[in-house]
């Protein structure tokens, strides 16, 4: 009945500016005479969400109505960035809304830039989450994203001093996009004991009795599709103190402060992100925080399920989970908990649903990455969910010993529990055990999962349990958003937008390679981004780089692996270069600009090291007048999502290094080629994949292949040790101190020379200084880089998000689009 009185979304400028006005001078109480460019922001992103909201509550009820089988993604990580502008163009509006704007005397640009990022992430794997709830949303599924509201995201990078610098990064002080549930909240315990009885039909039953509540709060995010009406939903869990929690006897009893404190310590639980990407450290809030989330979201799917009144083996024909990584994993023994402890179903019964409703996806082989958690901990914190694994232990093992007789070192490799002291729960294998489908991100490392962790796991279940999903990227954000002069070029030539939705027709590109204006515009528009870059340099360091120079960017998490060493020990290759050169030698240099950002783990030295390194050769590379413009140093600071909007549609070449075989997939280096610029890399991860998409003509590839790599390393410790000669003259160069204190290096360079270098430095550096040298010569040639770089944009159209939503849909979640109502 209420029908007639809906709102009406805006269509024209002049309802657009009275939408936001009014949400300027009522909701947020801004007078207009001093409604400053924050307030604006606000108005505008009230107006959007409004429309938001209509399209989200009506794909909430479709979906309910329609109860086809839905999709839950639990992520410890969202790194979603912005949200207006990402919703402005995914409604259509934003021309609309640019032109209101102008009218009321402000920039589009500088109101989009007043959004603080939500930055729930801290690399890859947050990323990637964001990425797929856009193509989720984009292509119709029916799904939700679970993961835990912190009150800080990834810190703030400072640096000072040419050090990084953590501040806390608080960013809910207005955040319009989250809606809380007050009505939604789940209690959710901790320690106690658990008790065991006989029931009337002398069956053994188990209770979790006493410890702590805590209670989760659920928070909404519209997460809306492109150019559909379909707005999903990203659930995200707040932790306060329970009801019954706040005590009362206490805060009678003049107990006032120990009430406070409990209350503090609930909140505790959702108030941090932990800074550590690729490291595990066991520590036990964040086990906390896994629990808390888990059991909080399986609370919500099942009493969602629940009111469907369907039988319970029917529960994976309605609900798929994927778990991010390891870190949702107590999803598994949480679900048989509750088939088995509460809703009484037999344990092979419940099992076998468990095992159908999960898949797990992997992103690492690195072993420092790989979750443990110490018995002693899971005893305390979660008494009866250690029993439940050591029973999906102890069949799991009985099936291997049957399959297997007498292979005690086979148990004792695959068994969940690693027999060290203390003992350890394995995360990785526990998943593995209570899923139907284990995927890696890239193919390499897919194939790699089954040769080096997931090895035994292979013989046990057979290659069919395993598969392969490569990563992919939004092209919304990461190409119309982030770059829309060369979006609008694109669709100027393809007749339309449509791209954005099917990135595989970006291969009729390839039509007008040889296009003169077309390969002008291209090259203006990249020209242009990189202006943009240089402004932002300019305004944020007060340093002036050229634009016209090559502009090689490496911006990712700083960690070994990744090597952004090797980077700045062959920035300081080519600086010695420089130097010796006489006048008549330097015209040949090609000038360029090394640009670098990303984040170092708090505790992790060596990467605060390599920052550090960076920054001292910026200081002198920077103010050396031998140098001028044939080598400019630059480290941004606080590397974000917004940043990367910048960054990427600006880079001519960008660097993805990694050890062969480490990088999982990397997706920045998509971002990279999506933009026109091309890549150094390894054979790793999806570069690989990317070379077998754009052709080896366009791309840099360089160094040791991963088949090779233990060998190497194997030699470093037991043969002779020879550290590449170009690389030697590098470290003499900081050891003389011509980059400040060489003690500050002493460890870094350490790790090459006398402990084995393990990340094979030294043995691809002369590969990757010659690799650096042709890029110089090629990108000289301006119309062969031309068309090196069309060429790779033409063929990038594998790598959207969409299409690896569509493979995890098909071959993993069994899930269908809703189809859509066409409008009137
Ligand atoms: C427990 C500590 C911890 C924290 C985060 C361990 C592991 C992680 C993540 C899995 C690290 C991560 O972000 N991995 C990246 O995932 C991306 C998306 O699949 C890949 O593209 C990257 O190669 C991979 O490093």
């Amino acid at each position: 009945a209420w029908r007639k009185f809906m709102p009406k979304p805006f269509t024209t400028a002049e309802e657009f500016e009275k939408e936001a006005v009014r949400h300027i001078e009522t909701t947020l109480a801004r007078s207009l005479y001093n409604c400053d460019e924050s307030a604006v922001y606000g108005g505008t992103a009230l107006a959007f969400r409004d429309r938001l909201i209509l399209d989200w509550n009506k794909t909430q009820q479709t979906q309910t109505f329609k109860d086809q089988k839905r999709v839950y993604y639990l992520s410890l990580e969202f790194l979603m960035g912005r949200a207006l502008d990402n919703a402005m163009l995914n409604v259509g509006q934003k021309d609309v809304a640019t032109k209101g704007l102008s009218e009321l005397g402000f920039r589009m640009e500088d109101i989009i830039s007043q959004e603080h990022d939500a930055a729930l992430g801290n690399g890859g794997l947050g990323r990637l989450a964001a990425c797929f709830l856009d193509s989720l949303a984009s292509l119709n599924y029916p799904a939700w994203g679970y993961g835990l509201r912190y009150r800080y995201g990834i810190f703030k990078q400072e640096i000072v001093d040419g050090f990084q610098v953590e501040v806390p990064d608080y960013w809910l002080d207005f955040n319009p996009w989250e809606f809380q549930r007050h009505d939604i909240t789940v209690d959710i315990q901790f320690y106690g004991h658990v008790n065991r009885w006989q029931d009337d039909e002398g069956k053994l039953q188990y209770s979790w009795e006493g410890g702590e509540i805590v209670q989760a709060v659920a928070f909404d995010v519209p997460i809306p599709g492109y150019q559909t009406q379909t707005c999903n939903n990203l659930r995200l869990w707040g932790s306060k103190a329970a009801s019954g929690e706040f005590d009362f006897q206490k805060f009678n009893s003049g107990e006032y402060e120990s009430s406070v404190a409990d209350q503090q310590r609930a909140e505790t639980i959702s108030a941090v992100l932990y800074p550590n990407d690729n490291l595990e450290r066991g520590k036990e809030l964040r086990l906390k925080q896994q629990y808390f989330w888990c059991a909080a979201s399986l609370y919500d799917i099942v009493r969602r399920f629940k009111k469907t009144k369907r039988a319970w083996k029917d529960f994976p024909n309605a609900v798929a989970i994927q778990l991010n990584d390891t870190h949702p994993t107590l999803a598994i023994p949480e679900l048989q908990r509750i088939l088995v402890d509460i809703e009484g179903l037999e344990w092979d019964e419940a099992w076998s649903i468990v095992q159908k409703t999960f898949g797990y996806t992997n992103h690492t082989v690195l072993p420092e990455a790989l979750e443990k958690w110490s018995v002693p901990l899971m005893q305390h914190l979660l008494p009866r969910h250690l029993q439940i694994i050591y029973d999906i232990n102890l069949f799991f093992l009985q099936k291997v010993e049957r399959m297997f007789p007498n292979d005690r070192e086979l148990l004792g490799r695959v068994s969940i529990i690693e027999e060290s002291n203390p003992k350890m729960v394995r995360m990785a294998f526990l998943a593995l055990i209570g899923s139907h489908k284990v995927n890696g991100v890239a193919e390499l490392h897919s194939d790699l999962i089954k040769t080096t962790i997931f090895k035994d796991f292979v013989k046990i279940y057979g290659p069919d349990k395993f598969t392969n999903v490569t990563n992919g990227i939004t092209p919304r954000r990461w190409l119309h958003q982030a770059n829309p002069r060369l979006s609008a070029l694109i669709a100027s030539k393809l007749g339309g937008h449509d791209f954005l939705k099917d990135l595989t027709l970006l291969h009729k590109l390839e039509n007008f390679v040889d296009d003169k204006e077309f390969r002008k515009e291209f090259r203006e528009i990249k020209y242009s981004n990189k202006v943009r870059l240089a402004k932002y340099i300019k305004d944020t360091m007060g340093i002036t780089v050229n634009p016209s120079s090559l502009f090689d960017v490496q911006v990712k998490r700083i960690h070994e692996y990744k090597r952004q060493q090797l980077n700045i020990f062959g920035v300081i290759h080519r600086y010695l270069e420089i130097k010796k050169s006489s006048p008549e030698e330097r015209k040949k240099f090609t000038p360029r600009v090394s640009i670098f950002g990303g984040k170092a783990a708090p505790g992790y030295w060596m990467a605060k090291a390599v920052i550090h390194l960076i920054n001292r050769v910026a200081n002198v590379v920077n103010n050396d007048a031998d140098v001028g413009d044939l080598l400019k140093v630059i480290f941004l600071e606080d590397y974000n999502v917004s940043k990367a909007e910048i960054i990427c549609p600006a880079s001519d070449i960008s660097e993805h290094i990694s050890t062969a075989g480490t990088e999982a997939s990397g997706t920045s280096n998509m971002k990279f080629c999506l933009n026109g610029g091309l890549i150094i890399g390894t054979c790793d991860g999806a570069n690989i994949e990317i070379t077998r998409e754009i052709g080896e003509d366009n791309i840099f590839l360089f160094g040791n292949l991963a088949e090779n790599v233990d060998d190497l390393r194997h030699a470093h410790l037991y043969g002779q040790y020879q550290l590449d000669p170009q690389l030697a003259a590098v470290f003499d160069a900081i050891h003389s101190g011509t980059f400040g204190n060489p003690d500050s290096f002493e460890a870094l360079l350490n790790g090459i020379v006398e402990h084995g270098d393990y990340y094979l430095v030294s043995d691809d550096f002369a590969s990757y200084i010659q690799t650096q040298d042709l890029i110089d010569k090629s990108f000289r040639d301006t119309e062969e880089w031309t068309t090196k770089t069309i060429l790779t944009v033409a063929r990038m159209g594998f790598f959207s998000s969409d299409r690896c939503i569509d493979e995890y849909a098909e071959s993993i979640w069994n899930i269908e689009p809703i189809a859509q109502e066409k409008e009137d």
